[in-house]
């Protein structure tokens, strides 16, 4: 069976729509210092993949103000944990740097090889917005590939939206400050932030991806 290796409830609970037959393993895996959220997930995924030795998935997300060159991007743990939620939706807001994103890898893990050539990775919605260069069309099979690391499949998803003053109950982490047509995705159930949300995309293309997959 697929575990989903995360630390966090509010993305098993958006997982669960997407994947019939998926177990989550609260495991803290040691997440790398890297500017690339695809180089962070993948890694996530081959240290999960270590642990439980089965098939897993694991996603790295995070929140990207234009204003601020992307800040937190791939830090957004670190500064929900240190600045705190309220304290970077308020900087965002004095200094009218509100337009954000959302993004979010999806890496999966099974130890073994895929046929599958690389591909873009979603190109069509990312394209031209504050994102590495490393993140840029970048192939959706991990490069380590080549060097022989543990083989990383990686699917990933944004959305763009606004900050706002806090609203909502329902999601966690940014949720309540990221506004999305009209509501913030705290105000969205877990289906209907799943329909327009950066997780939701990225698992839609894992999902399709798997059914072919699945033993
Ligand atoms: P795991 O690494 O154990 O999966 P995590 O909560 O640390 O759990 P991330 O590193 O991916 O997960 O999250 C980075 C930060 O972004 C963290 O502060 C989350 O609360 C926040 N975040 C992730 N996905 C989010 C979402 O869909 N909506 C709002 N905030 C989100």
């Amino acid at each position: 069976m697929l575990r989903y290796v995360t630390t966090n409830e509010g993305k098993i609970r958006e997982a669960e729509e997407y994947l019939e037959e998926v177990a989550a393993v609260d495991y803290d895996y040691p997440e790398i210092q890297a500017d690339s959220m695809r180089t962070i997930a993948a890694e996530g995924a081959r240290a999960a993949y270590r642990h439980v030795e089965a098939p897993v998935v694991v996603d790295d997300a995070g929140l990207f103000l234009e204003g601020f060159d992307g800040f937190p991007g791939p830090y957004s743990s670190y500064v929900e944990d240190t600045l705190g939620v309220e304290r970077v939706g308020r900087l965002a807001r004095e200094e009218d740097a509100t337009r954000a994103w959302f993004r979010c890898v999806v890496a999966y893990c099974d130890g073994d090889g895929f046929e599958a050539t690389p591909e873009p990775v979603d190109t069509d919605d990312r394209r031209g917005r504050n994102l590495s260069a490393d993140d840029r069309g970048a192939a959706a099979t991990d490069d380590a590939v080549a060097e022989g690391a543990l083989p990383v499949r990686l699917f990933a998803g944004s959305v763009p939206g606004r900050i706002v003053e806090p609203r909502g109950e329902d999601g966690f982490g940014y949720d309540p400050i990221f506004e999305h047509d009209g509501r913030t995705m705290a105000e969205m159930s877990p289906a209907e932030k799943n329909a327009v949300s950066h997780r939701g995309r990225a698992l839609a293309s894992f999902a399709e991806w798997f059914v072919d997959r699945e033993p």
